[in-house]
């Protein structure tokens, strides 16, 4: 269909949400030990749709109970149950698949095409990944001698911490809940408090398929909810996905109880375009072209955003002006109409972020190639969040070349060759996702093993399978999601060292 969906609230709408979420334990809707509740707007209209609990530590506490009594019964169930119940999450995704896209952008800002094509069905990928990745997975066993053995068996941790930011809001609940749950661990989310109604609109889906504790969620901000948990001295784990200040924290948190944590955390991606990619103007040419208007994908709030574009000077100027009237085309409005491309800002102080960064390039003499400004957008939208795509040209000394901006922002600069790109793209204390776009493969292949960056993107950029490794080097993070590795991060291993001989020892 190409027709506008409906917005929720509004005759013909395809979700409605409740007026209140509470947080989730035990199997049950719970109010919080605060009795205090936050409003949510939408960034779509910058209106309040819902109210969520305004969770605390006594929260978190009940939650961390609850998990632990599920625990008892749920690390013994067999792997085949456990894929059992993912693969039935991933259908009732599928099955209403319209509901949760529309109910995602309403939340996010995010455009519904992006939401249907790529975040709903990458989360239900992940369910079925994470299913099958569980049943395929083999322990060991070492012959130490004739009668001696070494069992090697995946353990669960137990209960698990998970903070999830707002930029994909059940893209980034699915990255972190698939494999804790495929392992045989119980969990307490706490989502982002700038998103926190999408996750409850999933959870009101598939919670009877879930045994009661298994899964709890706790709403709420950083300090109030987000800190107790990472804190708590019951969880075994704890996992985050957000800024990189706050993941500093989180480290330090989980040091108190000195449990493993993985992080994923900020980016400045270089996206490099060499001179061979203008040798014709033929369909990868193309391809090129669109992959340098990738730092506009979902509003550029995304921790691999491809917010430095780094050209090569001999073709710089025209590819340069063959890019920008790409980026011209982006097609900017209501979120919830499929033919929008870039939607609104998640929230009120993203969007002020952005454009105080826009203040500061300006300042800093970079040169304003497009854009620049709040996107005003009439009637219901003029109240969101919208930004418009801007594209500076400058220096990689420059703050928004190496600051997170998380907006629809480029900064843009030129290389003369292999080692002056290598240089200015491992310039920055960042180093999660990388783009290099070229024909020759010799030159593709020592880009890619050159620049620092836990994923390296080859003629392609944003596609995130369920079965790749993706984290950061550097200041990006700790440790990897996706991929069946991601299960090393919520098991232990158990080590039986037995002798069969009579003796003696
Ligand atoms: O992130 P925070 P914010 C970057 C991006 C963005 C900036 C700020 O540049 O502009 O971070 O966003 C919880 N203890 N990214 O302020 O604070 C918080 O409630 C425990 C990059 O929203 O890191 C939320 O659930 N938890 C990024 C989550 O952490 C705490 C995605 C993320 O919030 C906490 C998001 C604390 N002390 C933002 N403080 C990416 N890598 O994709 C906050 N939280």
């Amino acid at each position: 269909t190409s027709a506008v969906y409906a917005a929720p609230g509004t005759a013909g709408a395809r979700v409605n949400f409740q007026p209140r979420y509470d947080n989730f334990i035990g199997g049950k809707y719970v109010p919080p030990a605060s009795g205090e509740y936050f409003d949510n707007p939408s960034p779509v209209t910058g209106k309040p749709f819902t109210e969520v609990a305004r969770g605390t530590a006594p929260d978190v506490d009940a939650a961390v109970d609850a998990a632990w009594k599920a625990f008892a019964t749920w690390k013994n169930t067999s792997v085949t149950e456990r894929a059992v119940l993912l693969n039935r999450i991933a259908d009732r995704m599928e099955e209403n698949l319209e509901l949760l896209a529309v109910a995602e952008t309403w939340d996010n800002g995010k455009p519904i095409r992006e939401s249907l094509a790529a975040d709903l069905p990458l989360a239900i990928d992940h369910f079925r990944y994470f299913a099958g990745a569980i049943r395929a997975q083999e322990g060991g066993i070492s012959e130490l001698d004739h009668d001696t053995v070494a069992y090697h068996f995946h353990e669960p941790l137990g209960v698990v911490g998970q903070i999830i930011p707002w930029n994909f809001p059940l893209l980034m609940a699915t990255w972190k809940l698939a494999p804790a749950l495929a392992a045989g661990n119980c969990v307490v989310l706490k989502p982002a408090e700038q998103t926190p109604a999408s996750i409850h609109v999933w959870l009101d889906l598939v919670k009877d398929l879930i045994p009661d504790g298994v899964l709890n969620i706790v709403n709420g901000f950083g300090f109030e909810a987000g800190a107790p948990l990472a804190q708590h001295p019951r969880i075994r784990k704890i996992a985050f996905t957000g800024e990189t200040t706050t993941g500093r924290l989180i480290m330090q948190y989980a040091s108190q109880n000195l449990i493993p944590v993985t992080l994923e955390l900020g980016g400045k991606s270089p996206n490099l375009f060499f001179e061979d990619v203008a040798a014709a103007k033929d369909s990868f040419y193309d391809k090129a072209l669109e992959g340098f208007t990738m730092f506009a994908l979902n509003q550029g709030e995304v921790c691999t955003c491809p917010s430095r574009a780094l050209v090569q000077a001999s073709v710089y100027d025209a590819f340069v002006g063959d890019g920008l009237d790409r980026v011209r085309k982006i097609k900017q409005g209501n979120p919830l109409d499929p033919a929008t491309m870039i939607g609104a800002q998640a929230s009120n102080d993203q969007l002020e972020k952005i454009l105080s960064y826009m203040d500061i390039g300006r300042q800093e003499g970079a040169k304003v190639l497009l854009g620049g400004e709040r996107a005003e957008l009439g009637g219901d939208l003029a109240e969101g969040y919208y930004v418009q795509p801007t594209v500076f040209e400058g220096r990689n000394s420059m703050r928004i070349f190496q600051e997170e901006i998380f907006g629809p922002v480029l900064a843009l600069t030129s290389f003369s060759d292999f080692d002056d790109a290598i240089s200015i793209a491992n310039d920055t204390l960042y180093g999660l996702g990388a783009g290099v776009w070229a024909r020759d493969g010799a030159l593709q292949y020592r880009a890619g093993r050159a620049i620092e960056a836990g994923r390296v993107w080859t003629n392609t950029y944003h596609q995130y399978p369920a079965h790749a490794a993706f984290g950061g080097y550097k200041q990006s993070g700790v440790g990897r999601e996706n991929h069946k590795m991601m299960l090393d991060h919520y098991q232990q291993t158990k080590n039986l060292l037995v002798s069969y001989a009579e003796g003696p020892m």
